[in-house]
């Protein structure tokens, strides 16, 4: 009997400071735009989007965040059932660099250590304005025990590279828990010759 898996579906939650450009990133990722108009989130939305890897199929679904103080309540429920946590901080602006470690300690408080976390340095095409180098945050991240990239949602600059290496981290379908096990689909694709019925158990959608 061949077991079918059903789509694992993952929780992407971005955190880090007001303008870091969590929503951009997620825009560039998403519709392969960058809008120069800025645009405060309001509360929490999410998006969903699938990603086809070598081995397997993973939809991720992402909830933007605004890190305006009014919100902050409304952040560690949205931490508390998520498998990832991507931190952005500006490059260019060496406060959301420094308020990374809030970010990431807020995730630690939810989730534990449970939880794969990103740290990430967004605007790297503000060469000129840079105010944390490559090695500040590498170092950070290593300090943290948390994964490192650094993008520019503007010039499109490993915006793709930062989701797949996030898809790569994910457990597989054999990690994952017993809760999400019980989402597995048994479709018995050969019925038995002596048997006029098909047995499926489970029923169950694959979107
Ligand atoms: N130069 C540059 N500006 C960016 C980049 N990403 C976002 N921005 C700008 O930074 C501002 C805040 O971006 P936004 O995505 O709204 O930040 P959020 O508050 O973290 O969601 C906007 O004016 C964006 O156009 C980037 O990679 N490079
Ligand atoms: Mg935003």
């Amino acid at each position: 009997m061949a077991v079918v898996s059903p789509l694992a579906k993952y929780k992407l939650v971005f955190l880090g400071d007001q303008s870091v450009g969590k929503t951009s990133i997620i825009t560039r990722f998403m519709y392969d735009k960058f809008d120069t108009t800025y645009q405060a989130t309001i509360g929490i939305d999410f998006l969903s989007k699938t990603m086809y890897l070598e081995d397997r199929t993973v939809r991720l679904q992402l909830w933007d965040t605004a890190g305006q103080e009014r919100f902050r309540s409304l952040i560690p429920s949205y931490i508390r059932d998520s498998s990832v946590a991507v931190v952005v901080y500006d490059v260019a602006n060496r406060q959301s660099f420094l308020n990374t470690s809030k970010w990431i300690e807020e995730v630690h408080t939810e989730r534990g250590s449970d939880v794969i976390i990103v740290l990430v340095g967004n605007k790297t095409d503000l060469v000129d304005k840079r105010q944390v180098s490559i090695e500040e945050g590498d170092s950070r991240a290593r300090d943290f025990g948390v994964m490192f990239i650094e993008t520019s949602a503007k010039a499109g600059f490993n915006i793709k590279p930062l989701f797949r290496k996030i898809a790569a981290a994910l457990p597989g379908m054999e990690a994952l828990s017993s809760t999400k096990q019980e989402d597995m689909v048994d479709v018995n694709l050969k019925p038995p010759s002596n048997s006029s019925k098909t047995e499926q158990q489970g029923g169950g959608c694959m979107c």
